[in-house]
């Protein structure tokens, strides 16, 4: 059986994952978790796995020890034999403490909401820069958080990956992955220096980036707007590397728009750390156009996670545009702000207004 070496290659046609999700449900009206389970299971599809039951236990608190109460865990490892799942995927966070007495009562591949994440990036990942990244941020969280390869997507399937691995292959482990993230990070810094030699070149037109969660249409809409042809998919993280394209502003007037990496809720640490570089050249730019979708109901959560993270990448003195996307997908009105603007990418509605007010807030 092909197994995928730390550094290895994804499997190929390795058999589809078949995972159950598991999830606490805290009853905290201020954080309701049917919107946190349906972004969950959109990115368990964009790992390429597919969820065969659903599994929410309602309680007050999580089990210190096992996540779930112990009677649920073991439903859950019944569950799992009957249905022929090979991975568990938790939506809660997970202390190595819990993640390691699951495992004992379920004994297939246990994969947290941080580690899905990862995995999407991985897929995902095109440029040099931004695979070394992302396989960066995977071995840092593995380390910290003693997982061992076990619990590797990638790696699942018939037989595979079906229970974690023992004490001595865990150490060998341990050892490759601290030589390997020595590796990377001094490959990182070697891109990074080429990309600032780069980035000294002179620029004169102004430049405008695209945020905002994932999924909202941050590419549709710079392709609507340089007419440009920028991969688009309706799944989280379809964009990972930074895209810039000249757009026509109005007659002799030209603008920069750098299109980039959406955000999601409690975007792991890791990531955020790895992809820093990637995201500081936010702070290069003299416009943030906040993209938001309007078709989805769930846009004030994911309004907030985006600020936070601007907050949190020092960007809350940038100058700011508000854009409700998805203009013609919404049933009822579009949400209103002073100062913001309605488009839709698809149809093309609004977007004269919106260059108008690029120009008028470029320099
Ligand atoms: N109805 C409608 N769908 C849209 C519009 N803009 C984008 N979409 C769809 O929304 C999905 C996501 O679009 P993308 O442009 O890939 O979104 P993104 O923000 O770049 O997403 P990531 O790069 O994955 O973070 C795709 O299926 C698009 O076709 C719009 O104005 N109206
Ligand atoms: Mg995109």
């Amino acid at each position: 059986m092909a197994r995928r070496a730390i550094d290895g290659q994804r499997v190929v046609g390795a058999p589809a994952q078949r995972g159950i999700v598991v999830a606490v449900d805290l009853d905290d009206e201020r954080r309701p978790i049917e919107p946190e389970l349906v972004e969950f299971e959109a990115l368990i599809e964009a790992a390429g796995a597919s969820v065969v039951d659903r599994i929410v236990q309602r309680r007050p608190a999580v089990d210190a020890a096992t996540l779930v109460g112990s009677g649920k865990a073991r439903e859950i490892a019944d569950r799992a034999a009957e249905l022929d799942a090979n991975v568990i995927f938790v939506l809660n966070d997970l202390r190595p403490r819990q993640r390691k007495n699951l495992e004992k009562i379920v004994p297939i591949a246990i994969v947290d909401r941080t580690m899905l994440i990862l995995d999407v990036f991985a897929r995902h990942a095109r440029s040099r820069e931004g695979k070394l990244q992302v396989e960066l941020a995977q071995l840092r969280y593995r380390q910290s958080n003693l997982i061992g390869a076990g619990a590797d997507l990638s790696r699942l399937g018939g037989g595979v990956g079906t229970r974690g691995p023992g004490e001595t292959k865990l150490e060998v482990d341990r050892r490759r992955i601290q030589q390997r993230i020595t590796l990377l990070t001094r490959q990182l810094d070697d891109v990074k220096r080429q990309r600032e030699t780069r980035r000294s070149s002179p620029r004169h037109e102004p430049l405008a980036a695209l945020v905002g969660y994932t999924n909202v249409g941050k590419s549709s809409l710079l392709n609507a707007l340089a007419r440009s042809d920028v991969f688009v998919a309706d799944q989280p993280f379809a964009t990972l590397d930074p895209t810039m394209r000249r757009v026509y502003l109005g007659p002799g007037r030209y603008a920069r728009v750098v299109d980039t990496v959406g955000f999601i809720t409690d975007l792991p640490k890791d990531l955020v750390a790895t992809f820093r570089a990637t995201l500081e050249e936010l702070a290069q730019a003299d416009l943030l156009v906040n993209v938001i979708d309007a078709s989805n109901p769930d846009w004030p959560r994911q309004r907030v996670a985006v600020n936070d993270l601007l907050h949190e990448l020092d960007l809350d003195a940038k100058s700011r545009l508000t854009v409700f996307n998805k203009a013609d997908a919404v049933a009822g009105e579009v949400p209103r702000e002073p100062g913001s603007l309605a488009v839709s990418a698809k149809t093309g509605a609004g977007l004269d207004v919106l260059r108008a007010e690029l120009l008028a807030r470029l320099p």
